[in-house]
């Protein structure tokens, strides 16, 4: 059977209001797994109790499925007891108590959408979350039903390896010769949580004692060419149970907890209870076959899934409304173990960035939704940046407002008072209100107003009277209707400096902006002072400031709030970026080119190598078309070229010291310090190839080169900056050295963005290359998605525009989920000039006009009339 397709007329909806208990208690669930790549035989016999009166149907989700037999109490159900529409079963008349039991069989390997049971590379593995356990067995595939599990794996000899969440119970050899193996998970989860993997694969044990003294056997499987790379991830995982002990007091739960990798897989990971399964990209490393981002994503998607055991697991979602309860939770849990790890004003200005150029772009657009939803068409497409990431930047201003302590008490609390519930974000956000005595009233519009809300800020110093005031008003975002808006609370994090020498004025202070507007006045300031706001971004806003280049270059000189550093140079680039959009042949601020010379002849004036590294980096397309709207997007490409350019001049020699002394030698180290220096020589190293030849020296990193780090930069900046010739041998040699689909995505992505050659032939091309596949979506990502985000030159084209949607148009027969998300740069397409507005229009509503997938179809007709 092949994927069922929506028509475009009738696309339901699933609303929030119209939630409903389950009326009926699943005790639990044995399934039984006869495993065969085209023919496997699911078994499901489940204890079924009622306990709402009055309700006789039982309704169960199905899709795809192949009906073999459903039985109550050993008796097969007459087909007229059973109506089956769309993705629901319900059976008829049941009685109070009763044991259900079904059969079915399923095609794994007919499965490309990777969501039910499917194969990857031969191996069995399953994704459930958000429904797809449906396309596995008959079952109420919803997150409030709880159960206890037991699975039984059947399977001949090429599949040796059978795994699925909790306990091992036993192993045996069966007489025709097949092994049967059998898990039992103690705890009660609903069915998004259950997996099931089969292959022939390769482990590595370690194992970690938790704060009660038990040890837990840890354990990553892989494909046997790829057991080299696991060690990070072990390491990380051990790093991860030991912060959430002592952070959260959390412990694990099971005997055992294992992580599988898999080539085929639809996101980064999945959190299935003590089976976590993994994308393969987010938990292989080693020095030579990933980059420190790639060493800093697995540490923190490892982490992320771990947590996820109490923040997802034990406690669960009522329903998918409640998607952020877990995943804004975990990702503010994640970021702050990746902050206390490495470096915390890193991270935190790389989580800003995020944010600003990706989620507040998402905030303002077609698709825009609060954090707590209260309607979708298919729920894939609601596992947003703004359910992860706003929804963990509010979680953040929750614990800004309560301070650590008080913050614990009340995840201790939550934890408590609901583990083995399937909650709502109410109850997450009462703990926190019951331990602090606030009232969250006002404070619960972050999770149900879409949009990102500005906050304009004016400053007024009398220098007679010596005192500051600092005006502040809150304005709707701008998607909403004026008077739909309703304030928010809003945590504003201050500081006063003093202009010329950067001494603290007023000292860190936090005021609540609750109303429209308010004023802050601070008496006994005489110097010249500058304020820096939202430090940290105490909150998810945009700033409305009119700041004059003397205060943000004080702010780059001086603040010791690592994002507002970095905040206050981004804004002195884009008003480069502005004038050299009026005046192309601008010269570049003196002032700012002072900053910049001294921040590079004197690197230590910044703490930390890696913020500096940030500093020097010029923002995202995204934040300037965010900015600079209606935009032409080349004509920002061209202008951000000439500000690189400028500032690489500027820089001139210095760069070369620069890269020098930030060198790092010795064995490969993936520490926040040895990955902040690299970065830094990097960052060096791509200005110093606008401003002198680096043949050589780029030819002698790559010889050279320790760490896939290095080689990459030698190759990434060769492919812009170096002459024709050493940039096509180390493209070559960098895809000659491609063993594992890792380094191969790398070369796939640096390719299709590299704005010399990238053309839309060339992205035509790659993906005609033998080692591309439109079946992995790390494959279609490393391509089309580096094209569609990162190549500007090539994607804001008709011809470029047309490859995007005839892609999209593809895959939606195979993966809808993966069609859904590639198509969302076109949906931007209001932050664009006319011309451009048209032609991603018309591609957007060529799509509408063929039969798409209920994933693709809901995006698109939310992004185009
Ligand atoms: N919970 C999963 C995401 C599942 C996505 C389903 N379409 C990974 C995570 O957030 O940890
Ligand atoms: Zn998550």
């Amino acid at each position: 059977m092949t994927d069922s397709r929506t028509m475009n007329s009738a696309p339901s909806i699933t609303r929030l209001v119209d939630y409903e208990a389950f009326p009926f208690a699943i005790d639990s669930v044995d399934l039984t797994f006869a495993l065969d790549p085209t023919r496997t035989r699911v078994t499901q016999s489940s204890v079924v109790r009622r306990i709402m009166k009055g309700q006789h149907a039982l309704e169960l989700n199905g899709k795809n499925l192949n009906r073999i037999s459903i039985k109550v109490d050993g008796a097969e159900i007459e087909a007229d007891r059973l109506v089956e529409i769309d993705e629901t079963l319900m059976i008829r008349q049941v009685p109070d108590e009763f044991h259900l039991e079904i059969e079915t069989e399923i095609n794994p390997e007919a499965n490309t959408a990777l969501e039910g049971l499917y194969l990857s590379n031969g191996m069995f593995c399953t994704q459930c979350e958000a429904e797809g356990f449906r396309r596995i067995t008959y079952y109420p595939d919803r997150p409030d039903v709880m159960s206890i599990f037991t699975t039984r794996i059947i399977s001949d000899a090429s599949h040796p390896v059978l795994l699925s969440n909790g306990n091992p119970v036993s192993d045996q050899l069966l007489p025709d010769g097949r092994r049967e193996v059998v898990w039992r998970d103690p705890f009660p989860k609903p069915c998004y949580l259950f997996a099931l993997v089969g292959g022939d694969l390769a482990v590595k044990h370690d194992e970690f004692v938790t704060m009660s003294g038990r040890c837990i056997d840890l354990r990553i499987y892989v494909e046997p060419k790829d057991l080299d790379r696991v060690d990070y991830a072990l390491q990380s995982l051990k790093r991860a149970m030991a912060w959430d002990e002592r952070v959260y007091g959390r412990e694990y739960d099971l005997d055992i907890f294992m992580i599988v990798a898999v080539s085929h897989f639809n996101m980064g990971a999945m959190e299935n209870k003590g089976l976590n399964i993994f994308n393969s990209s987010c938990v292989l490393a080693n020095a030579a076959a990933a980059t420190d981002q790639a060493f800093q994503r697995i540490e923190a998607i490892v982490a992320h899934e771990y947590f996820h055991n109490w923040s997802g697991n034990r406690v669960t979602c009522r329903d998918w409304f409640q998607l952020s309860l877990k995943e804004g939770l975990t990702v503010f849990r994640d970021s702050e173990f990746s902050a206390d790890t490495n470096s915390r004003a890193v991270k935190r200005i790389q989580d800003v960035n995020f944010l600003r150029s990706a989620q507040f772009t998402e905030d303002s657009g077609p698709t825009a939704h609060p954090v707590q939803p209260s309607e979708y068409q298919e729920i894939s497409n609601f596992y947003t940046l703004t359910i992860y990431e706003k929804g963990a930047e509010v979680v953040r201003m929750i614990h800004t407002l309560l301070g650590a302590e008080l913050f614990r008490k009340g995840s201790d609390l939550y934890f408590d008072r609901h583990d083995g519930q399937a909650v709502t974000i109410n109850e997450f956000v009462d703990a926190m209100g019951e331990v602090s005595g606030r009232d969250f009233s006002q404070f619960m519009r972050w999770y149900q107003q879409p949009g990102t809300p500005r906050v304009r800020v004016d400053i007024e110093h009398d220098q007679n009277t010596e005192t500051l005031t600092i005006q502040l008003a809150q304005k709707s975002p701008v998607i909403a209707r004026e008077d739909s808006h309703k304030p928010y609370a809003i945590p504003v994090r201050y500081q006063v400096i003093d202009q010329q020498t950067g001494d603290v004025l007023v000292p860190e202070t936090l005021f609540e902006l609750t109303e429209e507007v308010a004023s802050i006045t601070c008496a006994g300031v005489s110097a010249r002072p500058v304020v820096s706001i939202l430090r940290g971004l105490s909150a998810p806003v945009k700033l409305e400031m009119d700041r004059q280049t003397s205060d943000l270059v004080a702010l780059a000189r001086f603040d010791d709030d690592g994002v507002n550093r970095w905040d206050a140079i981004q804004e002195l680039y884009m008003h480069a970026i502005q004038e050299f959009l009026e005046t192309p042949e601008a010269n570049l601020d003196a002032s700012l080119q002072q900053l910049i010379c001294d921040l590079i002849r004197d690197p230590s004036s910044i703490s930390d190598p890696a913020c500096l590294s940030e500093m020097l980096t010029l923002p995202q397309d995204n934040i300037l078309w965010d900015a600079l709207q209606p935009t032409d997007p080349q004509k920002i490409l061209e202008a951000r070229k000439r500000l690189r350019q400028r500032i690489a001049l500027a820089g001139s020699s210095m760069w070369r010291t620069l890269f020098e002394a930030m060198r790092v030698a010795g064995p490969y180290q993936p520490s926040a310090d040895a990955i902040g220096r690299r970065s830094l020589a990097i960052t060096a190293l791509g200005y110093m190839a606008k401003v002198e030849s680096i043949d050589h020296l780029i030819l002698d990193i790559e010889a050279n080169a320790s760490n896939l780090t290095e080689r990459y930069a030698a190759y990434r900046i060769a492919r812009s900056d170096a002459s024709e010739s050493v940039s096509l041998e180390l493209s070559q040699r960098f895809i000659d050295r491609a063993e594992t689909d890792e380094v191969l995505d790398l070369w796939l992505s640096t390719e299709a963005v590299n704005e010399n050659t990238a053309t839309v032939d060339r992205i035509k091309e790659l993906t005609s290359h033998p080692r591309f596949a439109w079946t992995n979506p790390n494959r279609v990502r490393s391509v089309l998605g580096a094209f569609a985000n990162r190549n500007v030159k090539a994607f804001h084209t008709p011809d470029g525009y047309r490859l995007l949607a005839d892609s999209v148009l593809k895959l939606d027969a195979m993966n809808p989920q993966i069609a859904s998300r590639l198509v969302m740069p076109l949906c931007q397409w209001g932050r664009f000039e006319s011309t451009f507005q048209e032609q991603m229009k018309a591609e957007l509503r060529r799509m509408a006009a063929k039969d798409l997938s209920k994933d693709l179809y809901e995006i698109v007709s939310k992004s185009v009339d």
